[in-house]
């Protein structure tokens, strides 16, 4: 492509409400422009990283026999009621009328339409293991779209979906994808962690998340550094430790903590460590209030609780339901004379003598024991794991923590969908059986934009070579020269030539400009083209990570070039 030609409209200026820098470089390089909030088109040289992303992602999907398709982006209400989740899904699932009143909706994601062709088509056994995915346009009426192709409204999402006979054959289907998912993310040139994570509301039973290790990442993650266990804070176990302090219970004693209420303010003031402590917290499941222990600097895990509480609804009390429900104040709180269910983080049940609220405004407890002092209706790891924690897995190991992107999810579902929609088969024995699911996600903008987060300079976008838009750009230095556009018309006929892609930059401009813009996209590979160095029969080959420079004659820059991009793709 001629730059003269192209269409890439480059921006000096830091575009003001682009909190992230993936968002503010995609911009800048012309490569997306947002039409509404979260929507956004695809520039020519965004769009060329999006199908690169897309295409190693069809190759590896192929690779490891799952077949494409194309479903609908507008899908019937009636699919949507039979999984039930018309009614479950609130304003996020964007719902439409047709002429006829009709209703349908927007896909969010595909099971219902999937699992509605699998029941029609798939009779017998001997149809699957089977993998159907797409790469399709998705949409989901998030509250707060933001950090621009990181979180959309409109997005582009691989999905695959995986049918089996029984259980075992849909373990194999998940490692199957797991391994493919490795390779897709490693061959984008990403540095990422498989993690286990928590299923979420699609239900199923097992889930791991592939994470672009980023410190803007919006989710916490943590890793072993003594065996291969690596989940999401949101899932992450705490490991259990017994009963650590043998202290003798000493007698319970009040202390006047005047204006103190933080755990930070109260165990400076009575100078101790905030292990020391036990904060107590009311949330309010399904519109009841329940009480929560934790170790004064541990952190509640609402995903773990509500799991242990076994609720639909959890949120933190408002100030009224805690003073009607315990009778004191925040800042305050304490478990002795509780009327209300207290749950309490494992951690809680080691600890001997420890300070918490005493239920009156300006006092705190010391020397709080359990059984003696009060009692609790259920200890479960309700905590957020945290740096430095002991491994859940093996011994010895130490928790290290990370923040990520999520760019692909793969899930164990099981039985949820296929059972709502009656996706049976017949076995081996002419037995009616229902089909066994897994769904695969990969988002295809996100994995682009966490590329950036992850590559980048104070110059520009710095693209790993798999994924960029060209292989290599051609700065030629006043084009008008002849000597000039002759050397690099040639460069550009040999690298194209050899299926190399190359942008040329021929526009009338300074260097200083055309190299500024060559930095902003992020071109792994340029060559300057320019009088001084014709001179001897060279050119200059400078790598935009790393900013290495060569001088090399015509022939040996075609080679060079050919060689770097062939081992970067791995052909
Ligand atoms: C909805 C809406 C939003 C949603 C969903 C449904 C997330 C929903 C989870 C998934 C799971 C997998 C296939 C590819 C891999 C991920 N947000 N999820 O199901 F109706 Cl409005 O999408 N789906």
């Amino acid at each position: 492509m001629r730059y003269s030609q192209s269409f890439i409209p480059t921006v000096k200026e830091t575009p003001a409400d682009a909190e992230v820098i993936s968002h503010r470089l995609m911009l800048r390089a012309g490569m997306i422009r947002k039409v509404a909030a979260g929507i956004y088109s695809y520039l020519p040289i965004g769009l060329r990283a999006i199908r690169k992303v897309e295409n190693i992602v069809r190759e590896e999907m192929n690779r490891a026999g799952a077949n494409e398709l194309l479903m609908p982006m507008v899908t019937p209400a009636e699919l949507w009621e039979e999984s039930g989740r018309w009614a479950q899904y609130g304003p996020e699932l964007l719902r439409i009328k047709d002429r006829k009143d009709n209703s349908f909706c927007l896909g969010p994601t595909h099971e219902e339409v999937v699992t509605d062709i699998v029941r029609r088509e798939v009779r017998s056994y001997r149809q699957m293991p089977l993998n159907l995915y797409q790469i399709q346009t998705k949409f989901r009426d998030e509250i707060r779209p933001r950090f621009g192709l990181m979180r959309g409204r409109e997005f582009i999402m691989k999905d695959a979906y995986s049918f089996d006979v029984d259980e075992k054959g849909a373990d194999a289907s998940y490692e199957k994808m797991y391994q493919a998912y490795r390779r897709i993310f490693a061959r984008c040139g990403l540095k990422f962690r498989a993690v286990e994570a928590d299923t979420g509301s699609i239900g199923g039973n097992w889930s791991h998340e592939f994470m672009v290790l980023a410190d803007s990442g919006e989710d916490a993650i943590v890793s072993c550094n003594g065996c291969d266990y690596a989940a999401n804070v949101e899932k992450a176990e705490s490991k259990v430790i017994e009963s650590a302090e043998h202290a003798e219970p000493r007698p319970l004693e009040k202390v006047h903590t005047p204006a103190k209420k933080s755990i930070e303010e109260v165990s400076e003031f009575l100078q101790i460590h905030a292990t020391s402590t036990v904060k107590m917290l009311i949330v309010k499941a399904d519109e009841k209030p329940v009480a929560v222990l934790l170790r004064g600097d541990h952190e509640l895990n609402e995903i773990k609780l509500k799991k242990i509480i076994g609720c639909d609804e959890l949120e933190m009390a408002t100030d009224e339901m805690i003073a009607s429900a315990t009778g004191a104040t925040v800042g305050f709180l304490g478990p002795i004379d509780q009327k209300i269910r207290i749950i309490a983080d494992t951690t809680v049940k080691g600890m001997k003598n420890f300070v918490c609220g005493a239920n009156e405004v300006d006092y705190h407890l010391k020397n709080v024991n359990l059984e003696r002092d009060f009692t609790v209706s259920k200890y479960a790891d309700i905590r957020n794991v945290t740096h430095g924690d002991q491994c859940p897995r093996c011994s010895g190991g130490i928790l290290e923590m990370w923040r990520g992107i999520e760019v692909g999810h793969v899930f164990k579902l099981g039985l949820k969908y296929s059972k709502a929609l009656n996706a049976t088969f017949l076995d081996a024995d002419g037995k009616e059986q229902t089909v066994f699911m897994g769904c695969y996600g990969i988002g295809i903008g996100r994995t682009v934009a966490s590329c950036i987060e992850q590559n980048h300079d104070e110059n520009g976008i710095i693209f790993p070579l798999p994924i960029a838009p060209y292989h290599c750009i051609i700065s030629a230095i006043n084009p008008k020269d002849e000597i000039v556009s002759k050397a690099a018309e040639e460069l550009y006929a040999e690298l194209l030539k050899l299926g190399v892609e190359v942008l040329y930059d021929d526009r009338d401009e300074r260097p200083g400009f055309k190299f500024k813009d060559a930095d902003l996209i992020g071109i792994p590979l340029r060559i300057v083209v320019g009088a001084k160095n014709l001179v001897d029969g060279k050119v200059e080959l400078k790598q935009r990570r790393g900013g290495e420079t060569e001088l090399l004659t015509i022939t040996d820059a075609v080679s060079r070039i050919d060689g770097i991009v062939k081992e970067a793709l791995g052909i």
